[in-house]
């Protein structure tokens, strides 16, 4: 038997009101004796008088008592919708710990749900990922992750998988033959079908993580570019330190951005050239780690001096990566001096005056990445299908080589990466899919 979990459920701050959740067992008798009641008929919001221990009035609440197992956990759920702000709902927790119940750790009543099969570890993953997320379009996102989307994805590859694992296997043990040709290139065109399937998700996902994390761009360009006016201006307040003095920037300074609909976060950085200065080393190490982090670069170039050394090295670094870069040149007010063609499209500035074109190319650019298509937001829903896409192309090279038991091992191991997620692989199911499809012992 579980022991009885309370939480406070709402976030912390001043609200309305504020909920409290207790879980397991017991959540039905602490409930009683916190309103004095001696019966809270199931599914019935109560509006009751919460009374502490001491028998001193706390708080009018209403007050919902889910049975078990028709719950959020599966076990005797009881919900305190009481008064909100920072005090109330502290002072009930309290109390409830006072009664006998313990404070829940964090996520354990999405993992009791798992544990007693309410949801699968894809559908509590989601809920985590739904509620951190950072913008509108991830919620949409995820949303049809909790809807079952990814779960219907995963378990249709899973039973292609299932079946075929039970025919080879059949094969192993009951054929005295090779596979007949015919089956053979069938199973090939399954596994090329599904591993794909799973790397295409894993890479379109990865390539809009941004969406669901938030995108990160970073501002690079040498020193004394105008990369700090550029923060700035998109900032639309002073944010960072602007002078004349070539390596003002030593940190890396990042804000958060809204670009339409997308909340970015937008870095400063310092600017690259090499140095003896030690503290100036170190920002400059930390440009190139923005490089590497960040979904968008903007470089920046002063287009009142002629291009230089420290220019191309920069134009070199950006080239050893696969990343979005957006080309300004700034102090466009100034005579221009920089005749070298970065790129085919290059954004005009005056970082000081208006910086609005950038603005509207990054929107641009965000846009053409939103889109409605399932996405995997969660890293270990994203690790298992990059390992079983690579254990069913394994097994499909194993497979062409005649390897039949090591073709079922790889397949094993790609069913046992997506099962992690969906339902438990069981021994039971490989059986039952041998006699139902291929009609052994008759
Ligand atoms: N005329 C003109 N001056 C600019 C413009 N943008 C920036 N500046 C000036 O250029 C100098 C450097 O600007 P910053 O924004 O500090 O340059 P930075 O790239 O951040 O420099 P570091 O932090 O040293 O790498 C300052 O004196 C700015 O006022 C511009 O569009 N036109
Ligand atoms: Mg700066």
């Amino acid at each position: 038997m579980n022991d009885t979990i309370a939480a406070i459920a709402t976030a912390y701050g001043i609200g309305s009101i504020s909920i409290i959740r207790l879980s397991g067992s017991n959540s039905l008798n602490l409930a009683q004796k916190i309103t004095q009641k001696k019966e809270l008929k199931p599914r019935y919001a109560h509006l009751c008088k919460l009374y502490k221990n001491n028998n001193d009035f706390l708080d009018e609440a209403l007050v919902i008592y889910f049975k078990a197992p028709y719950s959020f956990t599966g076990e005797d759920i009881v919900e305190f919708q009481l008064h909100g702000g920072f005090s109330l709902s502290e002072i009930l927790l309290d109390e409830l710990i006072l009664a006998g119940a313990r404070l829940a750790n964090p996520g354990e009543f999405s993992k009791r749900a798992c544990l007693n099969g309410k949801m699968d570890l894809l559908k509590a993953l989601s809920i985590q990922d739904i509620i951190m997320s950072k913008s509108t379009k991830a919620a949409n996102i995820i949303a049809k992750n909790i809807k079952g989307d990814l779960s219907k994805f995963l378990n249709t590859i899973r039973v292609d998988l299932v079946q075929t694992l039970a025919f080879v296997e059949t094969s192993i043990d009951y054929a005295d033959d090779d596979l007949p040709q015919n089956l053979l290139n069938q199973i090939i065109i399954m596994c090329e079908k599904n591993s794909k399937l799973l790397r295409d998700i894993v890479n379109i996902s990865l390539s809009k993580k941004g969406l669901i994390e938030g995108f990160k761009i970073a501002i690079i360009g040498k020193p004394n570019a105008g990369k700090s006016s550029l923060l700035n201006s998109l900032l639309a307040h002073d944010r960072a330190i602007v002078s004349s003095t070539a390596g003002t920037t030593r940190d890396r300074i990042e804000e958060n951005l809204k670009i339409g609909s997308h909340l970015v976060k937008i870095i400063d950085t310092a600017g690259i050239r090499n140095t003896d200065d030690e503290i100036e080393k170190i920002g400059v190490n930390l440009s190139y780690k923005s490089i590497e982090e960040a979904d968008i670069i903007i470089v920046v170039f002063d287009n009142s001096k002629e291009f230089e050394q420290e220019d191309e090295h920069i134009l070199q670094v950006l080239k050893t990566f696969n990343k979005k870069i957006i080309y300004i040149l700034n102090k466009s007010d100034l005579p221009a001096k920089f005749q070298h063609k970065i790129s085919n499209y290059c954004i005009h500035i005056c970082a000081q005056k208006n910086t609005n074109a950038v603005k509207e190319s990054l929107n641009e650019y965000l846009n053409t990445l939103d889109g409605d298509e399932m996405l995997i937001s969660n890293t270990l829903i994203l690790n298992a299908c990059k390992n079983a896409s690579e254990a069913i192309l394994r097994a499909k090279d194993l497979l062409q080589e005649n390897s039949l038991e090591l073709f079922a091992f790889e397949l094993n191991l790609a069913i046992n990466e997506i099962a992690q997620f969906t339902k438990k692989f069981e021994r039971d199911e490989i059986l039952e899919a041998m006699f139902s499809n291929f009609c052994l012992g008759k």
